[in-house]
């Protein structure tokens, strides 16, 4: 049976004409639906009974014959396959792709020409360090691997949430995540950096330093992977019709805006709903609310290869906005959920080395090395060569080659002869049948002695790092700080405590004091490497303040018990629902509440389930007799103090405002918000006489602001 793209029918127009052309023609023919059918094994008999296993008496042993029990557990025995060694935990869905106009000037891939036309998309979110079971909200660099089924092949863009990466060189990588991955004897911590192997391999590692600053960041908390950036990481090469290439970087731009949770939340929403990001993305997709993000990328011509201050092969730094622009070419779609996670988002096979022609590689050294990993370790997680031919990894374009046999194979070849050159079958299938379609690599002119050597234009690895601190506006450096602290506060060994201080001097003295003090290390007086002067000195690019700012599909979260004003939910609920905002009604109970009017109105969520940490903003309506009620439970209290805490919005009408007064928030004019008609402070917004359209314009807005920094400068709420 076919699914749409939303089990909701409302979206399923919009959906049909988003998804042309689609991978139906791949997944179609394997889709089982097994609604009306019988049992059957594996092998087509039919089975009558499979509660119990064939006995030799009713109390006697089982049959060593009964075959249906035999099939059932043998299959269940062997489910499982390796989880990925890195990047276990991931969600995929499907979409399309849409260039803008013709990318002709730079690149000769077809899917990059025609503005009219779509190519089917599989994109898989992942996190790194954690195993498949991990929590989702963890401090870690987030995957963004993307898959294009277009009319010349399979295209893989293989990126991350981090426009740069621990190491120059893929050498070094098993070493990275051996020191990241759960410590060797006792495997602690799970999904976690905050430990003694990690940072001694960052302090031994000084390349490292300008990622460590991003891990830092709040970047590695993302709210949603809708809000996230994307970017490829590596430079790559575009090369046209003509032959010419261009260094190319690319960058996926969430139409959401680039939106961070804060750390003491997400350790909370760990335990609450370790699948925080996973839900988000289902859920989204299931209600018509397709995840958005426009296609972007940096040009440097072949002959400015030498004219910026960092190396472009280098992947430790990116190439800042300001110098080298983000030209928006295109647009990703995500509409639609997979069927069956393990045969689409578990087998998914990425691999920075399946490109297209028009896409080609640079000599960055962690992109070469790449180009060897993935396939390996696939061939190992999915059993053998064959992978290629699960339908999701399947290619859209015909396949004709010589490749046969090996475990799981499908094809059936025909013909006798699988070898070229051949005279038996007129030498097919014939490579260069047509020559302006074949993949021709860029005649790269290359030169060198063969060593094992780093470029000394690798060798500077703190003047971007700085220039990332000096991007970040003073909440986003101040959550860095708390991050180092706790992280850096995590470690067994003093010395390692020490060398952090003393290479993080080399970023920033303030920022390596403040790490000092907390941790018991001494202050930095190590002299700082002199970074080279930088082309820029900050870019706003990097800083998430800068960022696009909406209510779009954030969660509010309305706390109300009987009594509760009927008139007023509906009015902010009209004016946050039009702007695309989702409420959920938390109770005491499920079931229903009735308002003052006498109207019933569903419970979403109850107390015992619902946390503050899973909503972006709270609203309590009016009502003496709920507002009474919600006063008496400690769970009403705890929950907006967290909500405050964590600098979301909170909006409160007429007897609600009573409510804010029994919480612990401070430093809001809580006088005005009882006197006056509406009032909007740090996020806090009331009305006193209900919700007017002003009341409603300001909570949006303060909702929008996402957080509500302000208020961090106030520790003292107990939540
Ligand atoms: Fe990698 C998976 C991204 C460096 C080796 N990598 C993997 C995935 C993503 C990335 C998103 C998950 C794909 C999926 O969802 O299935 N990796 C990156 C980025 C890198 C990077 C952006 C730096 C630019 N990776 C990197 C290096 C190596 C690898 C240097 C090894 C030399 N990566 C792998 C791998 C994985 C993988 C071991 C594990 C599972 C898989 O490939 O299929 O081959």
């Amino acid at each position: 049976m076919k699914k749409k793209e939303s089990s909701n029918p409302d979206n399923q127009e919009k959906s049909q004409q988003a998804d042309e052309p689609k991978i139906e023609k791949n997944l179609e023919p394997f889709r089982v639906d097994s609604a009306r059918k019988q049992l059957t094994t594996d092998l087509g008999i039919k089975i009558n009974d499979t509660d119990n296993s064939l006995h030799a008496g009713s109390r006697g042993p089982t049959l060593l014959e009964d075959f249906h029990f035999r099939e059932k557990i043998t299959h269940f025995d062997h489910e499982r396959i390796p989880e990925r060694v890195v990047h276990a935990r991931g969600s995929g869905a499907h979409g399309y792709f849409q260039v803008y106009k013709s990318m002709r000037q730079y690149t000769k891939a077809k899917f990059l020409q025609d503005p009219n036309k779509q190519t089917p998309v599989f994109v898989r979110f992942s996190t790194v360090a954690g195993s498949r079971g991990s929590s989702d909200t963890v401090r870690d660099v987030r995957g963004f691997a993307t898959k294009f089924y277009t009319e010349e092949g399979i295209y893989d863009l293989v990126g991350n949430n981090m426009p740069v990466f621990f190491i120059q060189d893929a050498i070094k990588f098993p070493d990275v995540i051996h020191a990241v991955k759960p410590e060797q004897d006792n495997e602690i911590p799970q999904a976690a950096s905050a430990h003694d192997t990690f940072w001694d391999f960052v302090v031994n590692t000084p390349e490292t330093a300008h990622m460590i600053m991003w891990l830092m960041s709040d970047r590695a908390l993302p709210r949603s992977f809708r809000m996230m950036e994307g970017f490829g990481v590596n430079t790559y090469r575009f090369v046209n019709e003509e032959g010419k290439a261009f260094f190319v970087k690319f960058h996926w731009k969430p139409l959401l805006g680039v939106h961070s949770l804060v750390w003491d939340e997400v350790q909370q929403v760990a335990g609450k709903d370790a699948d925080f990001n996973r839900r988000d993305l289902w859920e989204a997709i299931e209600g018509g609310d397709y995840a958005e993000w426009e296609f972007g990328i940096q040009i440097i011509s072949q002959e400015d290869e030498f004219k910026f201050d960092f190396d472009v092969l280098d992947p430790t730094k990116l190439w800042p906005e300001e110098l080298v622009p983000v030209q928006r070419i295109g647009k990703l779609v995500l509409n639609r959920n997979p069927d069956n996670f393990f045969a689409e988002t578990e087998q998914v096979a990425f691999c920075p080395g399946n490109v297209v022609p028009g896409i080609d590689f640079s000599n960055d050294p962690l992109l070469q090395g790449r180009l060897f990993s993935y396939l390996d370790t696939q061939l190992t997680r999915l059993g053998g060569p064959n992978f290629t031919e699960i339908p999701i990894n399947r290619t859209l374009s015909p396949i004709a080659n010589n490749q046969r046999d090996g475990m799981h194979r499908m094809t059936i070849n025909m013909g006798k002869t699988a070898y070229n050159p051949n005279s038996l079958n007129n030498d097919y299938p014939k490579p260069g049948l047509n020559e302006k379609e074949g993949y021709v690599h860029y005649a790269q002119a290359v030169n060198g002695t063969t060593i094992r050597e780093r470029s000394e234009s690798f060798k500077d690895h703190y003047s971007q790092a700085s220039l990332f601190w000096n991007s970040m506006s003073d909440p986003e450096k101040q959550h860095i700080i708390k991050a180092f602290q706790f992280e850096v506060g995590k470690l067994n060994s003093k010395e390692t405590r020490q060398k952090v201080v003393d290479m993080f001097n080399n970023v920033d003295h303030e920022l390596a004091t403040q790490i000092a003090k907390a941790v018991g290390a001494n202050p930095p007086t190590g002299k700082p490497q002199t970074p080279k002067t930088p082309q820029i000195k900050a870019s706003k690019a990097l800083s998430m303040e800068n960022s696009v700012k909406g209510v779009k599909t954030r969660k509010i979260a309305v706390l109300a018990m009987d009594g509760f004003n009927g008139k007023e939910f509906s009015s902010v609920k009209a004016a946050l629902e039009a702007q695309g905002a989702k409420m959920e009604v938390v109770s005491q109970v499920l079931g229903s509440i009735k308002s003052q009017e006498g109207e019933k109105m569903d419970v979403d969520k109850h107390f015992i389930s619902a946390s503050s940490v899973l909503y972006d903003a709270v609203y309590v309506p009016g009502g003496q007799q709920s507002v009474d009620a919600l006063k008496k439970q400690g769970y009403v209290i705890n929950f907006i103090n967290q909500a405050f805490k964590h600098c979301k919005a909170i909006g409160a009408t007429n007897e609600a405002i009573n409510l804010l007064v029994e919480t612990n928030i401070e430093n809001v004019n809580l006088a005005d918000m009882k006197s006056k008609e509406v009032v909007s402070d740090k996020g806090v917004v009331t009305s006193q006489t209900g919700p007017t359209s002003a009341f409603n314009d300001a909570f949006i807005l303060a909702i929008a602001q996402h957080r509500h920094w302000i208020r961090e400068k106030n520790e003292n709420i107990p939540a």
